[in-house]
C-alpha cells in the first residue's frame, strides 16, 4: 500500500444537471461528498444555476452531445454517469453510450428514466411510444454490457401536486379528477429523488437492477390527495371528473405531442401504473435500502406548499 489515501467517493458526471430533476441530483451528489461534474451545452440558458453549482464545488464541462471526443474526455475523468436529459434528448443518449464504450472506465450508467417503470407496464399508444424510446436506450446499455441502474422514480411529487391541485391559484375552487379518482399513484419529493438516485448510483446492490422508488406511505389516490389538501387549507373544492372514455378519446384525437400527457394521466391516475405492479424477481424497491434515509410522505410534501410553494413546471415533449 502506498502512502496516498484512496479517494473512495465515486466521481459522478451528470447530463441534464441544470434541469428540473437533474438539479436535485447535482445538489445531492455534492451534498453526499462526490466530486461532481455537470455536462452542459455551451449556449445553455442556465448560467445562474451553473454559477451556483460551481460555487458549491461542481466542475462544469461545456459541450454538445454530438462531440464524441469531448464526451470521451469527460467520461475518462469520472466513475459514474447519470443522465437526466429531457424526453426530446432520449435518443441522443446513444452518443453518450458510444463514448462510454470507448472510454472503458465507467462503473455505472443511469439513463434518463425516472418515471413510470417502462419494462413492467404498458400504456396507451402515445405514452407507449414515449416509453419505447426509453426502452431502446435500456436495451442498448444491456447489449453493450455497461453496468447500469434503471430507476423508476414514479411521479415527481411537487410537479404532480402543482398539476393536480393547482395550489398556486389560491382562488381556484375547481379540481379536475381523472377517472374515478380512486386509483393510487406514487408521489415522491424531488429532493428525495435526488438523494436516492445518488445513493443507488454508487450502491453495489443496485448494479444491473431496475430500482423502483415506491415508499409504502407514498401511494395516494387523487381523492385522498384532494381530501388531505382540503384539511390543510380549510377549503372545499369542486371536483370535475373526466371519464376514462373521454381520456382515451383525447389520447386518440389530440395532435402529437399533446396526446402524450393525457396518456400519462390515463396510465398513472386511471390504471394505477406507478402503484399496482408487483416488485419482484431481481427488481429492488429503494425505500428500505438506506436505514438513515427516508422519503418525505405525501403529507409532508403538501406541507411544503403551505410554506414555500414550489413553482409549477411542465416537462418537454418535443
Ligand atoms: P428538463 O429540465 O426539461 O431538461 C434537462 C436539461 O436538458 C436542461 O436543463 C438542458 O441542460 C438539457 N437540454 C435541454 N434541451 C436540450 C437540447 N436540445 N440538447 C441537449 N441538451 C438539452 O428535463 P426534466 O423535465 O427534468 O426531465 C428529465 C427526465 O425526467 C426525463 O426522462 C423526463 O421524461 C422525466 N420526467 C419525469 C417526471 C415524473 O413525474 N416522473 C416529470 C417530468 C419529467 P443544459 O441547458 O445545461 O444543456
Ligand atoms: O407532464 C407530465 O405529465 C402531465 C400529465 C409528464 C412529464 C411527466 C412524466 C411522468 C412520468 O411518470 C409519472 C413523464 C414521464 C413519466 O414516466
Amino acid at each position: 500500500m502506498g502512502i496516498t489515501m484512496k479517494q473512495n467517493e465515486s466521481k459522478i458526471l451528470i447530463f441534464g444537471g441544470t434541469g428540473y430533476i437533474g438539479s436535485h441530483m447535482v445538489k445531492a451528489s455534492i451534498k453526499l461528498g462526490h466530486p461532481t461534474y455537470v455536462f452542459t451545452r455551451p449556449d445553455s440558458d442556465k448560467k445562474v444555476l451553473l454559477d451556483e453549482f460551481q460555487s458549491m464545488g461542481a466542475i462544469i464541462i461545456k459541450g454538445r452531445l454530438d462531440e464524441h471526443d469531448k464526451l470521451v474526455e469527460a467520461l475518462r475523468e469520472v466513475d459514474v454517469v447519470i443522465s437526466a436529459l429531457a424526453y426530446p434528448q432520449v435518443l441522443d443518449q446513444l452518443n453518450i453510450l458510444e463514448a462510454i464504450k470507448i472510454a472503458g472506465n465507467i462503473k455505472r450508467f443511469l439513463p434518463s428514466d425516472f418515471g413510470v417503470e417502462e419494462d413492467r407496464v404498458s400504456a396507451l399508444p402515445p405514452f407507449e411510444a414515449f416509453l419505447d424510446k426509453k426502452r431502446r436506450i435500456r436495451r442498448a446499455i444491456e447489449e453493450a454490457k455497461i453496468p447500469y441502474s434503471f430507476i423508476s422514480a414514479n411521479c415527481y411529487g411537487s410537479y404532480f401536486i402543482n398539476y393536480l391541485l393547482n395550489p398556486s391559484h389560491s382562488n381556484k375552487q375547481d379540481i379536475t379528477v381523472y377517472g374515478s379518482g380512486e386509483a393510487k399513484a406514487v408521489l415522491n419529493y424531488e429532493q428525495d429523488i435526488g438523494i436516492y438516485t445518488i445513493k443507488v448510483a454508487t450502491d453495489p446492490r443496485t448494479r444491473n437492477r431496475i430500482v423502483v422508488f415506491r415508499p409504502p406511505g407514498n401511494a395516494v389516490s387523487q381523492l385522498e390527495l384532494i381530501s388531505l389538501w382540503e384539511k390543510k387549507t380549510g377549503k372545499i373544492f369542486k371536483k370535475t371528473h373526466i371519464s376514462e372514455e373521454e381520456i382515451v378519446t383525447l389520447s386518440q384525437t389530440l395532435p402529437d405531442p399533446q396526446n402524450i400527457p393525457v396518456s400519462i394521466l390515463h396510465s398513472v391516475f386511471v390504471k394505477g401504473a406507478t402503484a399496482d405492479f408487483e416488485i419482484g424477481g431481481d427488481d429492488v424497491e429503494a425505500s428500505s435500502l438506506y436505514p438513515d434515509l427516508k422519503f418525505s410522505t405525501v403529507d409532508e410534501q403538501l406541507d411544503v406548499f403551505l410554506k414555500n410553494p414550489p413553482k409549477p413546471a411542465s416537462a418537454a415533449f418535443e
